[in-house]
């Protein structure tokens, strides 16, 4: 008999992790759904049109009804499609907000015509490929142009007006007469910067 009694001691120990572990679980969705008003089939939506899905953003631990969660100007969805984490509002720890040095993505890409997509406004601009580089590339570091619209702080300037993309690589800047764009020009690549003026855009790829 106290055999029997210890055994039936013991099964029942072990089934008490077991159904707390499943009570638990549904909870806690629930608890995520309750403390951000979403009802219904919510799962599947996108509350806050950030390119990321209610379930999505509890998996994550973002805000599904704040588009920014981590406030760095960079949109939850952006976050991952430029690689960065949309709990850290700098995620390289550079001291720059990672919305100030990811400004958007190429959406498409030819050859000739290449079309982005800010990050900032959500809007795309297309743009002819002017193939020629900026006479700035491959000089000193240093920012020297006055004239300069474009400056990421890397040292790199550009000549105001001239559409071009180039990635941080240096060496890039050897040889003036033929630019390895293409190299780093391709849908999905994500912009440090995109600057419009004037009917140019002038933007830095990431490498
Ligand atoms: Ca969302
Ligand atoms: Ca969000
Ligand atoms: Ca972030």
């Amino acid at each position: 008999m106290r055999k029997l009694g210890l055994l039936a001691l013991v099964a029942l120990f072990s089934l008490i992790p077991v159904s707390a572990a499943s009570a638990k679980a549904k909870p806690k969705v629930e608890a995520f759904a309750a403390k951000h008003h979403l009802t219904g089939s919510w799962k599947g939506k996108d509350a806050d049109k950030d390119g990321l899905k209610n379930l999505k953003e509890f998996k994550l631990g973002t805000d599904p009804k704040k588009a920014d969660s981590d406030k760095d100007g960079l949109r939850d969805g952006d976050e991952l499609a430029s690689g960065n984490n949309p709990l850290k509002a700098d995620t390289d720890r550079d001291g720059v907000k990672d919305g100030k040095e990811h400004a958007g993505t190429i959406t498409e890409f030819d050859g000739e015509t290449i079309t982005i997509r800010e990050f900032a406004t959500g809007k795309t601009v297309t743009a002819t490929l002017d193939t020629e580089c900026s006479p700035a590339l491959g000089e000193d570091d240093d920012a020297t142009a006055d004239d300069s619209a474009f400056d990421d702080g890397s040292g790199d300037s550009v000549d105001e007006g001239e559409f071009f993309a180039q990635d941080e690589d240096e060496d890039l800047g050897e040889d003036d007469e033929s630019c390895d764009d293409d190299d780093v020009l391709e849908t999905g690549a994500v912009l440090q910067s995109a600057e419009l003026e004037d009917g140019y855009l002038t933007a830095y790829v990431l490498a």
